[in-house]
């Protein structure tokens, strides 16, 4: 008996599909432990997945401020994100937009101010960008990069202190 190259396409199709539900599952649960480019988690035993509830976690101990800001996307009533100001700690932020299942958009998360200037991956909905810089105090901008977002309103203040 032979299996058709077709049915195996099919297979994977299938294969890839439930991997981006689960994927998906995983954002909305709020779940932090995947963290794909960071290498900001270098204390080793941070809390990981404790307050999936909690918006802003730092992990406190050791030197110097690592925060985790996780924000949406929003398209209904007009681009925007679910927050418009965001305060954190001087040190390493990170901001990971969720673009929801919901949306039909690409969008992606970027800073800029003081000097920085990073974009996040642009993202389909059903997955996240995520952006990490090292900031001082001051006042930054985090918005969406992708064209005409921003002036539609996809951007915020970001307090750093
Ligand atoms: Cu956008």
């Amino acid at each position: 008996m032979a299996v058709s190259p077709t049915q195996i396409r099919r297979w994977s199709m299938l294969a890839a599909g439930s991997l981006l539900v689960s994927l998906v599952l995983a954002a909305c649960g709020g779940g932090s432990n995947d963290n794909t480019t960071s290498s900001s988690a270098s204390s080793g035993g941070g809390a990981t997945q404790s307050q999936s509830q909690s918006r802003s976690m730092s992990s406190g101990g050791g030197g110097g401020g690592a925060t985790t800001l996780a924000i949406d996307a929003t398209e209904s009533g007009g681009l925007g994100f679910s927050q418009r100001a965001l305060t954190a700690r001087a040190g390493t932020v990170t901001i990971r937009l969720t673009n929801g299942s919901g949306n039909s958009l690409p969008h992606a998360i970027a800073v800029e101010g003081n000097g920085v200037d990073k974009d996040g991956a642009t993202v389909q909905p059903g997955d996240t960008s995520t952006v990490t810089v090292r900031l001082k105090p001051g006042r930054y901008t985090f918005y969406c990069p992708v064209d005409g977002h921003r002036d539609a309103g996809m951007k915020g203040t970001l307090t750093v202190s």
